[in-house]
Protein backbone atom coordinates (compact mmCIF):
# COMPACT_ATOMS: atom_id res chain seq x y z
CA UNK A 1 0.00 0.00 0.00
CA UNK A 2 1.18 3.14 -1.44
CA UNK A 3 2.01 6.02 1.58
CA UNK A 4 -0.28 8.50 0.17
CA UNK A 5 -2.81 5.28 0.97
CA UNK A 6 -2.17 4.58 4.08
CA UNK A 7 -1.90 8.30 5.03
CA UNK A 8 -5.39 9.14 3.76
CA UNK A 9 -6.93 5.57 5.28
CA UNK A 10 -5.44 6.71 8.80
CA UNK A 11 -6.95 10.45 7.77
CA UNK A 12 -10.42 9.44 7.43
CA UNK A 13 -10.85 6.46 10.23
CA UNK A 14 -9.60 9.68 12.80
CA UNK A 15 -11.67 12.57 10.82
CA UNK A 16 -14.69 9.41 11.18
CA UNK A 17 -13.98 8.65 15.01
CA UNK A 18 -14.04 12.56 16.23
CA UNK A 19 -17.06 13.19 14.07
CA UNK A 20 -19.01 10.21 15.97
CA UNK A 21 -17.73 11.12 19.13
CA UNK A 22 -20.27 11.04 21.95
CA UNK A 23 -20.26 14.46 24.01
CA UNK A 24 -20.98 13.94 27.96
CA UNK A 25 -22.29 16.50 30.57
CA UNK A 26 -20.07 17.28 32.88
CA UNK A 27 -21.86 16.80 36.26
CA UNK A 28 -22.72 18.19 39.15
CA UNK A 29 -21.89 21.45 37.16
CA UNK A 30 -23.68 24.93 38.91
CA UNK A 31 -27.07 23.75 38.18
CA UNK A 32 -27.65 26.67 35.40
CA UNK A 33 -25.89 24.69 32.60
CA UNK A 34 -24.44 22.07 31.69
CA UNK A 35 -20.77 22.06 30.08
CA UNK A 36 -19.91 19.28 27.69
CA UNK A 37 -16.26 16.99 27.48
CA UNK A 38 -15.59 17.87 24.05
CA UNK A 39 -16.21 20.51 21.79
CA UNK A 40 -18.72 20.61 19.39
CA UNK A 41 -16.55 21.59 16.58
CA UNK A 42 -12.65 22.81 15.76
CA UNK A 43 -10.54 22.72 13.29
CA UNK A 44 -10.29 19.21 12.75
CA UNK A 45 -14.21 19.06 12.05
CA UNK A 46 -13.93 20.42 8.19
CA UNK A 47 -14.08 17.64 5.63
CA UNK A 48 -10.82 16.38 4.79
CA UNK A 49 -11.65 17.17 1.15
CA UNK A 50 -11.21 20.38 2.10
CA UNK A 51 -7.78 20.50 3.22
CA UNK A 52 -6.32 17.95 0.89
CA UNK A 53 -6.36 17.63 -2.83
CA UNK A 54 -7.02 13.96 -2.89
CA UNK A 55 -6.04 13.62 -6.38
CA UNK A 56 -2.22 11.05 -6.11
CA UNK A 57 -1.48 12.71 -9.59
CA UNK A 58 -1.41 16.20 -8.42
CA UNK A 59 -0.91 15.90 -4.62
CA UNK A 60 1.47 12.54 -4.71
CA UNK A 61 3.00 13.61 -0.39
CA UNK A 62 -0.89 14.31 -0.11
CA UNK A 63 -0.49 17.59 1.63
CA UNK A 64 -2.76 19.73 2.90
CA UNK A 65 -3.59 22.53 0.26
CA UNK A 66 -6.01 24.39 2.18
CA UNK A 67 -5.30 24.61 6.17
CA UNK A 68 -8.36 25.39 8.12
CA UNK A 69 -6.56 27.13 11.22
CA UNK A 70 -9.94 27.23 13.41
CA UNK A 71 -14.00 26.73 13.74
CA UNK A 72 -15.15 29.04 16.40
CA UNK A 73 -17.80 32.05 16.93
CA UNK A 74 -20.96 30.76 15.64
CA UNK A 75 -24.55 31.09 14.81
CA UNK A 76 -27.28 28.79 15.31
CA UNK A 77 -30.92 27.77 14.05
CA UNK A 78 -32.98 24.74 14.46
CA UNK A 79 -34.24 24.21 10.67
CA UNK A 80 -36.29 21.08 9.11
CA UNK A 81 -35.18 19.62 12.64
CA UNK A 82 -31.70 19.91 12.98
CA UNK A 83 -29.94 21.69 14.76
CA UNK A 84 -27.63 24.00 12.55
CA UNK A 85 -24.59 26.19 13.67
CA UNK A 86 -22.94 28.73 11.02
CA UNK A 87 -19.28 28.66 12.11
CA UNK A 88 -16.47 31.18 11.67
CA UNK A 89 -14.10 29.26 9.78
CA UNK A 90 -10.69 30.31 9.22
CA UNK A 91 -8.48 29.33 7.19
CA UNK A 92 -4.50 29.67 7.76
CA UNK A 93 -4.30 32.81 5.80
CA UNK A 94 -6.92 34.30 8.59
CA UNK A 95 -9.40 34.76 6.11
CA UNK A 96 -12.80 33.87 7.57
CA UNK A 97 -15.83 32.68 5.88
CA UNK A 98 -19.06 30.89 7.01
CA UNK A 99 -19.85 27.31 6.93
CA UNK A 100 -22.98 25.32 8.36
CA UNK A 101 -22.39 22.28 10.42
CA UNK A 102 -25.43 20.20 11.42
CA UNK A 103 -25.86 17.56 14.31
CA UNK A 104 -29.18 15.49 15.16
CA UNK A 105 -29.17 16.23 18.72
CA UNK A 106 -27.49 19.38 19.26
CA UNK A 107 -24.74 18.26 21.30
CA UNK A 108 -22.72 16.05 19.03
CA UNK A 109 -22.13 14.65 16.20
CA UNK A 110 -21.61 17.93 14.61
CA UNK A 111 -20.75 17.09 10.33
CA UNK A 112 -20.54 20.24 7.95
CA UNK A 113 -22.41 20.51 5.00
CA UNK A 114 -19.76 19.91 1.69
CA UNK A 115 -19.79 23.59 0.72
CA UNK A 116 -19.21 26.11 3.42
CA UNK A 117 -21.55 29.28 1.92
CA UNK A 118 -21.33 31.25 -0.52
CA UNK A 119 -22.23 34.84 0.32
CA UNK A 120 -22.36 37.37 -2.26
CA UNK A 121 -20.64 40.90 -1.95
CA UNK A 122 -21.79 44.19 -2.18
CA UNK A 123 -20.32 46.64 -4.37
CA UNK A 124 -17.26 47.23 -1.91
CA UNK A 125 -15.80 43.71 -1.31
CA UNK A 126 -15.24 42.58 2.37
CA UNK A 127 -11.72 42.00 3.71
CA UNK A 128 -12.80 39.62 6.29
CA UNK A 129 -16.07 38.29 7.21
CA UNK A 130 -17.11 36.63 10.87
CA UNK A 131 -19.54 36.37 13.67
CA UNK A 132 -22.93 35.22 12.15
CA UNK A 133 -25.94 36.48 14.32
CA UNK A 134 -28.99 34.08 12.80
CA UNK A 135 -32.65 35.52 13.06
CA UNK A 136 -35.30 33.67 12.09
CA UNK A 137 -37.54 37.02 11.98
CA UNK A 138 -41.28 37.36 11.73
CA UNK A 139 -41.02 39.12 7.78
CA UNK A 140 -40.51 35.35 6.84
CA UNK A 141 -37.16 35.30 6.24
CA UNK A 142 -33.85 34.01 7.81
CA UNK A 143 -31.00 37.29 8.63
CA UNK A 144 -28.17 36.28 9.11
CA UNK A 145 -25.93 39.80 10.25
CA UNK A 146 -22.61 39.61 10.73
CA UNK A 147 -19.46 41.53 10.87
CA UNK A 148 -17.22 42.86 7.07
CA UNK A 149 -14.65 43.96 7.61
CA UNK A 150 -12.51 46.37 5.07
CA UNK A 151 -8.54 48.18 5.38
CA UNK A 152 -8.98 51.73 6.48
CA UNK A 153 -8.62 54.19 3.33
CA UNK A 154 -7.89 56.21 5.84
CA UNK A 155 -4.75 53.87 7.30
CA UNK A 156 -1.50 56.35 7.39
CA UNK A 157 1.08 54.97 4.58
CA UNK A 158 2.51 51.85 6.08
CA UNK A 159 -0.19 50.81 8.76
CA UNK A 160 -1.73 47.90 7.52
CA UNK A 161 -3.67 46.63 10.21
CA UNK A 162 -6.30 49.40 10.91
CA UNK A 163 -9.70 48.46 9.54
CA UNK A 164 -13.11 49.60 9.51
CA UNK A 165 -15.98 46.70 10.48
CA UNK A 166 -19.34 47.23 9.65
CA UNK A 167 -22.86 45.23 9.54
CA UNK A 168 -23.20 43.05 6.63
CA UNK A 169 -26.66 41.89 5.88
CA UNK A 170 -27.95 38.99 4.38
CA UNK A 171 -30.96 37.04 4.08
CA UNK A 172 -31.89 33.23 3.46
CA UNK A 173 -35.08 30.26 3.46
CA UNK A 174 -32.63 27.52 3.30
CA UNK A 175 -29.49 28.69 4.82
CA UNK A 176 -27.66 28.19 1.04
CA UNK A 177 -28.76 30.50 -0.89
CA UNK A 178 -28.03 33.83 -0.13
CA UNK A 179 -29.12 37.34 -0.76
CA UNK A 180 -27.11 40.38 0.40
CA UNK A 181 -28.17 43.54 1.50
CA UNK A 182 -26.75 46.56 1.52
CA UNK A 183 -24.72 47.13 4.66
CA UNK A 184 -26.28 48.55 7.66
CA UNK A 185 -25.98 52.46 8.08
CA UNK A 186 -25.67 53.95 11.47
CA UNK A 187 -23.95 56.92 12.71
CA UNK A 188 -21.24 55.52 14.29
CA UNK A 189 -17.72 55.52 12.72
CA UNK A 190 -17.90 51.45 12.98
CA UNK A 191 -20.07 48.69 14.25
CA UNK A 192 -19.39 44.86 15.41
CA UNK A 193 -22.05 42.43 17.29
CA UNK A 194 -24.92 43.97 15.55
CA UNK A 195 -28.04 41.93 16.17
CA UNK A 196 -31.34 41.95 14.41
CA UNK A 197 -34.46 41.58 16.55
CA UNK A 198 -36.95 38.44 15.63
CA UNK A 199 -40.04 41.04 15.58
CA UNK A 200 -40.94 44.24 14.37
CA UNK A 201 -40.83 46.54 17.36
CA UNK A 202 -43.32 49.61 16.68
CA UNK A 203 -43.70 48.64 13.07
CA UNK A 204 -39.88 48.43 12.17
CA UNK A 205 -37.00 46.57 12.14
CA UNK A 206 -35.20 46.99 15.63
CA UNK A 207 -31.36 46.03 15.93
CA UNK A 208 -28.73 45.70 19.03
CA UNK A 209 -25.78 47.07 18.10
CA UNK A 210 -22.42 47.79 19.02
CA UNK A 211 -21.13 51.50 18.26
CA UNK A 212 -17.45 51.77 18.30
CA UNK A 213 -15.15 54.77 17.58
CA UNK A 214 -12.08 52.44 16.23
CA UNK A 215 -11.93 48.87 15.41
CA UNK A 216 -10.91 47.87 18.50
CA UNK A 217 -12.01 50.36 20.70
CA UNK A 218 -15.60 51.27 21.97
CA UNK A 219 -14.84 53.73 22.96
CA UNK A 220 -17.24 56.77 23.22
CA UNK A 221 -19.65 53.93 21.88
CA UNK A 222 -20.70 52.95 25.15
CA UNK A 223 -22.41 49.66 25.05
CA UNK A 224 -24.86 47.65 23.68
CA UNK A 225 -26.84 50.28 21.23
CA UNK A 226 -30.38 50.12 19.66
CA UNK A 227 -31.94 51.53 16.77
CA UNK A 228 -34.72 51.19 14.41
CA UNK A 229 -35.10 50.94 10.49
CA UNK A 230 -38.06 51.53 8.32
CA UNK A 231 -36.55 48.84 6.24
CA UNK A 232 -34.51 46.17 5.97
CA UNK A 233 -33.19 46.18 2.04
CA UNK A 234 -31.77 49.38 3.14
CA UNK A 235 -31.32 49.29 6.41
CA UNK A 236 -30.28 52.83 7.84
CA UNK A 237 -30.88 53.66 11.60
CA UNK A 238 -30.61 57.12 12.24
CA UNK A 239 -30.14 57.44 15.88
CA UNK A 240 -29.08 55.05 18.08
CA UNK A 241 -29.23 54.59 22.14
CA UNK A 242 -27.45 52.64 24.65
CA UNK A 243 -29.82 49.95 26.55
CA UNK A 244 -26.96 48.06 28.71
CA UNK A 245 -23.38 50.34 29.46
CA UNK A 246 -20.17 49.49 29.50
CA UNK A 247 -19.29 50.17 33.49
CA UNK A 248 -16.63 50.57 35.80
CA UNK A 249 -15.22 47.53 37.69
CA UNK A 250 -17.64 45.01 35.47
CA UNK A 251 -17.06 42.13 33.71
CA UNK A 252 -17.90 44.78 30.53
CA UNK A 253 -15.97 47.75 31.81
CA UNK A 254 -13.82 48.28 28.69
CA UNK A 255 -16.58 46.87 25.83
CA UNK A 256 -19.70 44.54 25.44
CA UNK A 257 -21.92 43.12 22.68
CA UNK A 258 -24.83 41.28 21.94
CA UNK A 259 -24.79 37.60 21.69
CA UNK A 260 -27.51 35.99 19.88
CA UNK A 261 -30.59 37.31 19.20
CA UNK A 262 -33.01 37.64 22.22
CA UNK A 263 -35.18 34.68 23.36
CA UNK A 264 -38.86 35.34 24.33
CA UNK A 265 -40.39 34.25 27.30
CA UNK A 266 -43.42 35.14 29.25
CA UNK A 267 -41.38 36.90 31.77
CA UNK A 268 -39.36 38.78 29.15
CA UNK A 269 -36.62 38.82 26.40
CA UNK A 270 -34.14 36.82 27.52
CA UNK A 271 -30.55 38.18 26.32
CA UNK A 272 -26.94 36.52 25.84
CA UNK A 273 -24.02 38.74 25.67
CA UNK A 274 -20.31 39.03 25.85
CA UNK A 275 -18.21 41.49 28.47
CA UNK A 276 -14.40 42.90 27.96
CA UNK A 277 -11.91 43.63 31.07
CA UNK A 278 -8.44 44.67 30.36
CA UNK A 279 -6.04 42.54 32.92
CA UNK A 280 -2.10 42.61 33.30
CA UNK A 281 -2.87 39.72 30.63
CA UNK A 282 -4.39 41.20 28.23
CA UNK A 283 -8.31 41.25 27.52
CA UNK A 284 -10.66 39.12 29.13
CA UNK A 285 -13.82 37.91 27.30
CA UNK A 286 -16.89 36.26 29.29
CA UNK A 287 -20.42 35.45 28.52
CA UNK A 288 -23.59 37.73 30.79
CA UNK A 289 -26.91 37.42 30.72
CA UNK A 290 -29.81 40.02 31.10
CA UNK A 291 -33.76 40.43 30.82
CA UNK A 292 -35.04 43.28 28.87
CA UNK A 293 -39.05 44.00 29.15
CA UNK A 294 -41.32 42.25 26.64
CA UNK A 295 -43.03 45.52 25.22
CA UNK A 296 -40.15 47.46 25.48
CA UNK A 297 -36.43 45.06 24.21
CA UNK A 298 -34.39 48.02 24.59
CA UNK A 299 -35.41 48.34 28.44
CA UNK A 300 -33.57 46.06 30.46
CA UNK A 301 -35.50 44.53 33.51
CA UNK A 302 -33.09 42.12 35.25
CA UNK A 303 -29.55 41.40 35.23
CA UNK A 304 -27.50 39.45 37.41
CA UNK A 305 -24.09 40.56 38.81
CA UNK A 306 -20.95 39.14 36.98
CA UNK A 307 -20.29 36.12 34.58
CA UNK A 308 -22.49 33.58 33.36
CA UNK A 309 -19.99 31.89 31.39
CA UNK A 310 -15.94 32.34 31.78
CA UNK A 311 -13.26 30.00 30.14
CA UNK A 312 -12.03 27.39 31.98
CA UNK A 313 -9.65 24.53 31.31
CA UNK A 314 -8.64 24.33 28.11
CA UNK A 315 -10.83 26.89 26.91
CA UNK A 316 -8.18 29.28 28.29
CA UNK A 317 -6.07 28.88 26.00
CA UNK A 318 -5.91 29.88 21.83
CA UNK A 319 -5.54 31.95 19.43
CA UNK A 320 -6.62 34.82 21.12
CA UNK A 321 -6.28 33.29 24.74
CA UNK A 322 -8.99 34.07 27.84
CA UNK A 323 -12.25 34.26 25.48
CA UNK A 324 -15.49 33.07 25.72
CA UNK A 325 -17.62 34.42 22.52
CA UNK A 326 -21.44 33.45 21.70
CA UNK A 327 -23.41 34.44 18.92
CA UNK A 328 -25.47 31.52 18.96
CA UNK A 329 -28.15 29.58 20.87
CA UNK A 330 -30.93 27.60 20.07
CA UNK A 331 -34.33 27.06 21.77
CA UNK A 332 -35.96 23.60 21.40
CA UNK A 333 -39.67 22.85 21.80
CA UNK A 334 -39.24 21.03 24.76
CA UNK A 335 -37.92 24.67 26.70
CA UNK A 336 -34.28 23.21 26.40
CA UNK A 337 -31.78 25.63 25.59
CA UNK A 338 -28.61 24.87 23.99
CA UNK A 339 -26.14 27.70 24.38
CA UNK A 340 -23.02 27.03 21.72
CA UNK A 341 -19.71 28.98 22.62
CA UNK A 342 -16.36 29.29 21.06
CA UNK A 343 -13.33 29.89 23.37
CA UNK A 344 -10.52 31.50 22.51
CA UNK A 345 -10.89 32.11 19.12
CA UNK A 346 -10.24 28.57 18.20
CA UNK A 347 -13.16 26.08 18.88
CA UNK A 348 -16.63 25.52 19.88
CA UNK A 349 -18.74 24.14 22.79
CA UNK A 350 -22.47 23.78 23.72
CA UNK A 351 -23.75 24.18 26.99
CA UNK A 352 -27.42 22.96 27.81
CA UNK A 353 -29.96 24.44 30.10
CA UNK A 354 -33.98 25.00 29.85
CA UNK A 355 -35.58 28.06 29.66
CA UNK A 356 -36.85 27.75 33.37
CA UNK A 357 -33.22 27.56 34.40
CA UNK A 358 -32.36 30.11 32.81
CA UNK A 359 -35.45 32.45 33.81
CA UNK A 360 -34.23 31.62 37.23
CA UNK A 361 -30.99 32.28 37.05
CA UNK A 362 -31.62 35.45 35.52
CA UNK A 363 -34.66 36.88 37.89
CA UNK A 364 -32.72 35.02 41.44
CA UNK A 365 -29.36 36.24 40.69
CA UNK A 366 -28.73 39.29 42.62
CA UNK A 367 -27.38 42.15 40.57
CA UNK A 368 -24.75 44.00 41.04
CA UNK A 369 -24.31 47.10 43.13
CA UNK A 370 -20.51 47.74 42.21
CA UNK A 371 -18.93 47.60 45.53
CA UNK A 372 -17.25 45.19 47.70
CA UNK A 373 -19.13 46.35 50.48
CA UNK A 374 -22.22 45.47 48.73
CA UNK A 375 -21.11 42.24 47.43
CA UNK A 376 -20.26 41.09 51.82
CA UNK A 377 -23.72 42.17 52.26
CA UNK A 378 -25.50 40.09 49.48
CA UNK A 379 -23.19 36.72 50.57
CA UNK A 380 -23.55 37.26 54.16
CA UNK A 381 -27.45 37.46 53.40
CA UNK A 382 -27.42 34.06 51.66
CA UNK A 383 -24.85 32.96 54.65
CA UNK A 384 -27.49 33.07 57.22
CA UNK A 385 -30.02 32.01 55.44
CA UNK A 386 -28.28 28.72 54.95
CA UNK A 387 -27.26 28.74 58.58
CA UNK A 388 -31.19 29.67 60.08
CA UNK A 389 -31.88 26.71 57.69
CA UNK A 390 -34.61 28.93 57.07
CA UNK A 391 -37.58 27.26 55.70
CA UNK A 392 -35.31 23.82 54.81
CA UNK A 393 -33.48 21.11 56.82
CA UNK A 394 -30.66 20.34 53.70
CA UNK A 395 -27.37 19.37 56.16
CA UNK A 396 -24.44 22.15 56.49
O1 LIG B 1 -11.01 38.14 19.92
C1 LIG B 1 -12.16 38.18 20.71
C2 LIG B 1 -13.37 38.69 19.92
O2 LIG B 1 -13.09 40.01 19.47
C3 LIG B 1 -14.11 40.67 18.74
O3 LIG B 1 -15.19 40.97 19.58
P1 LIG B 1 -15.42 42.52 20.07
O4 LIG B 1 -15.85 43.24 18.86
O5 LIG B 1 -16.43 42.54 21.14
O6 LIG B 1 -14.08 42.95 20.58
C4 LIG B 1 -14.59 39.84 17.56
O7 LIG B 1 -13.60 39.89 16.56
C5 LIG B 1 -14.82 38.39 17.91
O8 LIG B 1 -14.92 37.65 16.72
C6 LIG B 1 -13.67 37.80 18.72
O9 LIG B 1 -14.05 36.51 19.18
Amino acid sequence: MSDFTKRLTQLQQEHRELLERKNYAIWPGNGIYDRYTHPVLTAAHVPIFWEYDLNPETNPFLMKRFEINAAFNAGAIKHNGKYLVVARVEGSDRKSFFAVAESPNGIDNFKFWNHPIVMPETDEPDGNVYDMRLTKHEDGFIYGLFCTERKDPKAKPGDESSAVAQCGIARTTDLKTWIRLPDLVTPSPQQRNVVLHPEFVNGKYAFYTRPQDGFIEAGSGGGIGFGYSETIEKAVIEKEFIVDHKQYHTVYEIKNGQGPAPIKTDKGWLHLAHGVRNTAAGLRYVLYMFMTDLYDPAKVIYKPAGYFIAPQGEERIGDVSNVTFSNGWILDDDGTVFIYYASSDTRLHVAKSSIEKLLDYVLHTPADNFRSAASVEVLTGLINKNLSHAGHSVSI
